[in-house]
């Protein structure tokens, strides 16, 4: 099946925030591509990843980097594709220089930024099936259906003593 979310992160280090997106896209039954591109280690494969992702069928793309995280601006610069950016938390400043390093793009080239870590990458993934269910329907009743059981999980058991 075509992958129409892909998912790139600067490191294999990164997986681990970064499932959280597979996660949700999984329970969403949202096809999607991961691999590792590195802004810095591997810039050729960068700018080959971007330049032809929209040729390979994507339709949203999920970047996540931690530290000076370049990765996010970089592919945007070189597709039209939404691209959402996912700042994850480094060992050296908590996440806050990844995700100051992805929001603070300059004006002309857009990427969407989430929060750091985890519910970040969660987000992210949750955003990209969004963006897809404005044209799939399906997609559109099974993002409906996961909020209602969010919602209908917290209704049915709002004392915060029990798990
Ligand atoms: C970034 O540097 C990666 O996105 C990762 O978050 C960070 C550290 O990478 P490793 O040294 O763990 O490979 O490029």
């Amino acid at each position: 099946m075509q992958a129409l979310v892909a998912v790139v992160m600067g490191s294999k280090s990164d997986w681990p925030t970064m499932e959280a997106a597979a996660e949700i896209m999984d329970k969403l039954q949202v096809q999607y591509h991961v691999e590792v591109v590195s802004a810095h280690r591997t810039p050729d494969k960068l700018m080959d990843f971007a330049s032809t992702a929209a040729d390979k069928g994507y339709k949203v793309i999920i970047g996540g980097a931690g530290g000076a995280a370049h990765l996010p601006g970089m592919i945007a610069s070189k597709t039209r594709l939404p691209v959402l950016g996912v700042p994850v938390q480094s060992k050296a400043l908590s996440g806050m220089d990844s995700l100051l390093s992805i929001v603070q793009m300059p004006k002309g080239i857009a990427v969407g930024t989430l929060a750091i870590g985890t519910a970040g990458a969660f987000n992210a993934g949750l955003l990209a099936s969004q963006i897809l269910a404005v044209t799939d329907a399906e997609l559109a009743a099974r993002l409906d259906s996961f909020r209602d059981d969010q919602t209908n999980t917290i209704l049915e058991n709002p004392d915060p003593r029990e798990a």
